[in-house]
């Protein structure tokens, strides 16, 4: 029985685990939980990083001895160091506005064709590329000499090591995912110095042990695990047929299928499905649907805490008197997101939601038809079949987005776990000490043996389904 502890960093807030594993027993308990919240100043939305760092330390302390620790967050955001190795200012998040604009100027000068051949990364106004496209000419990028995203800065303060895990530096568009290494070519074409970029490194791969000034003499090593949130994920798909969709389902919905090549094609870069690379050289088909962040944005609007007397309170409005496009770029920043989604549904002539409950409605049923759209897609234009949809992630606790996404999909939907990313990433920590062996198939054999998932049947109605996909049009 070996011990490990994931350090998964989301949008609104932290936590660590800890987690025991051998080859038929698997447990994660929840060790410390703490708030994420971006601080705006000087006109900038930013993460407040050493506030995680922090919160990290006392949760991996809290942790107890454990073979080894790995950081999955969010992805393409990134911090600066200097050539002493400081940091320079703290890193800007993805929802900021100073990318407004740039994907059509860097696309003026690369070709947003030529990118997507290389790349296969979704056009996303946050990708890395954009956001360092914004940053160049500042005195603060003049004097950056090394980039690492989140987890990696994360990693790097623990351990004294930089380097970039292939996961996350594949959603940054500046990494070539055929060769699985960085593509210094578009690099250079936007004037960025391949050089800013660290030698890439697997999941799996044992990084080293925590540095003295860390005070972690409980933790043996740090290892690199799929430090993209949504690869660890995607690991923690419990899964028994290869013919799966899945759902990570949070503040995003990441909706796709797993596969052994990218799809390059025209028709998917003008659908915008992304090619995320997953662990063991797997790669991630899918599509962002714009997922909790719309209900979440709402709550704060409305001063409203209790979710699931929201949704419950949805449960009993008519099913779908109103569907508006999540996906319209308009919900990514943040702001008063009721009143954007009244506009939307005014705009499309459709009734226009007045309180919580219709709101939360809406949005459901929008969110089930936006996944019926990208399952329906992904497998178009893969060229694959899809037999039943994994919800994981905190979304699968949403029984009312469950039940709709199994009726819009006319798939049943397997629901859980809810920790998904945390279990992915212990997974691959466990196989690297060797306290699990495998493929990822063997893996997910163990979270099926260990997890339980609930089933959604679909009710039948699908035409229903169609025909409000094609009021999304
Ligand atoms: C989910 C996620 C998505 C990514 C978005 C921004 O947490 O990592 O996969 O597109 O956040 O980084």
């Amino acid at each position: 029985m070996k011990r490990f502890a994931a350090v998964d960093l989301g949008a609104s807030s932290g936590r660590v685990m800890r987690s025991l594993v051998d080859a038929d027993r698997f447990e994660l308990t929840e060790v410390h939980r703490f708030p994420n919240e971006p601080v705006r100043v000087g006109g900038t939305l930013h993460w407040d990083v050493l506030a995680l760092y922090r919160e990290i330390l006392t949760g991996l302390r809290a942790a107890g001895e454990v073979t080894s620790a790995g950081v999955d967050s969010w992805a393409v955001d990134y911090g600066l160091l200097d050539a002493s190795g400081a940091l320079l200012g703290n890193p800007v998040h993805y929802r900021d506005s100073r990318t407004d604009g740039v994907p059509d100027r860097v696309e003026a000068l690369v070709g947003a064709d030529r990118l997507y051949a290389t790349t296969g990364l979704q056009r996303q106004p946050f990708n890395t590329l954009f956001q360092l496209a914004s940053a160049r000419g500042t005195p603060q990028f003049a004097l950056a000499r090394t980039l690492l995203l989140v987890p990696d800065l994360i990693t790097y303060w623990l351990t004294g090591v930089t380097g970039a895990e292939v996961t996350n530096a594949s959603t940054t568009q500046l990494f070539d995912l055929n060769r699985r290494a960085w593509a210094a070519d578009v690099m250079r074409e936007v004037g960025l110095d391949p050089a800013l970029f660290p030698p890439l490194r697997e999941p799996g791969a044992v990084v080293g042990p925590p540095l003295p000034e860390a005070s972690l003499s409980t933790v043996d090593a740090v290892v690199s695990v799929g430090s993209h949130d949504t690869a660890s994920a995607v690991v923690g798909v419990p899964t028994s047929t290869p013919n799966f969709a899945y759902v990570s389902c949070g503040t995003w919905s990441l909706v796709g299928v797993e596969l052994s090549n990218p799809v390059l094609t025209e028709a998917s870069r003008l659908a915008n499905f992304t090619n995320e690379g997953g662990v063991d050289g797997t790669v991630r088909y899918l599509r962002n649907v714009m997922g909790l962040w719309l209900l979440q944005e709402s709550m704060r609007v409305w001063d409203e805490h209790d979710v699931s007397a929201l949704v419950a309170a949805a449960a009993r409005e008519p099913a779908l008197a109103a569907v508006f496009d999540p996906d319209d770029p308009v919900f990514l920043p943040p702001g008063d997101t009721p009143a954007r989604i009244a506009a939307a549904c005014a705009r499309a002539g459709q009734p226009v939601p007045t309180t919580p409950a219709a709101f939360t409605r809406s949005i459901m049923d929008s969110l089930a038809v936006a996944h019926r759209r990208a399952v329906r897609e992904a497998q178009e234009l893969s060229g694959t079949h899809v037999d039943v949809v994994h919800i994981v992630g905190g979304g699968a606790r949403n029984a009312l987005l469950c039940q709709l996404t199994a009726d819009a999909c006319g798939l049943p939907v397997l629901a859980g776990p809810v920790e998904a990313t945390a279990l992915g990433n212990v997974l691959v920590q466990a196989r690297s000490a060797g306290a699990v062996g495998g493929d990822l198939a063997a893996m997910r054999a163990l979270l099926r043996a260990t997890h339980e998932v609930v089933r959604y049947e679909p009710a039948g109605n699908a035409r229903e389904w169609a025909l409000a996909e094609a009021r999304l049009r």
